[in-house]
């Protein structure tokens, strides 16, 4: 069911009762000289995480692209990143779920020892080394969907199920943009809203990149967004798009 949006954001809203994804949607409108829009859907037919990796979006959830052209090189890009991760956790937290970011870019709820998966987040851009043309932040948030229609080997859950009732999308999604509005202009101050929600510092990790596993004890965030590892041989810092997979050892 389509969702009364009428958001009253720092954006303008297109929104799609049903879509193949919202970050293609936004990179055709990017190539069409759009700016500062939000594609807004209910439902996903194609969407995309990191890696060309399927994201399953079903009606109910929230699942966004913003666009946007900021005056950065292309290298800060992933700080991006990070600041939809702090604005989403703190829409969470308001909504009244204890949600926490694992780096680079999933929000997730812990029960326990388990960590389960709220929400992913998919970074697109474009342009030169000294300053990108544009770039799309793509938000997935498990909403009022049922997380047993969702790939269980991802352990995931939403904010429906973590509340116990149905939330306010478009409240929701008015705070989401409210904050990444905020933090998108103030990028210095990311990194550190960022440790203040980060499950992963101070954890023995083991990161997976195109360069090996790198396993030692998370102990930094680097703007704009690379991991600070200790590592029996010293410190390694590896940066968002390195990351293939994170685990705790
Ligand atoms: P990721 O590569 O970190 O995570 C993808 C993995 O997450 C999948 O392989 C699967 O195991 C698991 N997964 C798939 N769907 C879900 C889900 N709904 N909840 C929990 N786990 C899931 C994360 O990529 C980045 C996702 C960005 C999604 C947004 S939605 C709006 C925009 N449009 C689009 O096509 N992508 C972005």
């Amino acid at each position: 069911s389509a969702v009364e949006y009428g958001l009253d954001a720092p954006f303008s809203v297109e929104y799609h009762d049903s879509i193949p994804s919202t970050n293609a949607r936004a990179r055709d409108l990017a190539a069409e000289g759009e700016s500062d829009t939000v594609v807004l859907a209910d439902e996903q037919t194609g969407g995309r995480g990191r890696l060309d990796r399927d994201w399953h979006s079903p009606s109910g959830g929230i699942w966004l692209s913003v666009l946007f052209r900021p005056d950065v090189p292309m290298a800060h890009a992933p700080v991006f990143t990070l600041a939809a991760a702090v604005a989403v956790t703190r829409a969470a937290r308001e909504a009244g779920v204890e949600a926490g970011i694992k780096w680079p870019n999933d929000v997730l709820v812990r029960h326990g020892d388990e960590e389960r998966k709220l929400v992913g987040i998919l970074t697109e851009m474009e342009g030169e080394a000294d300053r990108v043309s544009w770039v799309v932040v793509g938000i997935g948030v498990n909403a009022n969907v049922d997380p047993a229609d969702l790939p269980d080997e991802a352990n995931p859950t939403s904010l429906s199920t973590e509340r116990g009732e149905p939330l306010d999308r478009r409240l929701f999604t008015q705070r989401l943009l409210e904050e990444f509005d905020a933090l998108r202009q103030d990028t210095g101050r990311v990194v550190e809203a960022w440790r203040e929600y980060a499950t992963t510092l101070g954890k023995r990790v083991r990161v997976e990149t195109p360069g090996g596993p790198i396993e030692g004890e998370a102990v930094d965030i680097q703007f704009p967004g690379a991991l600070v590892i200790e590592t029996a041989s010293g410190t390694e810092v590896v940066s968002a798009g390195d990351c293939e997979h994170l685990r705790p050892v």
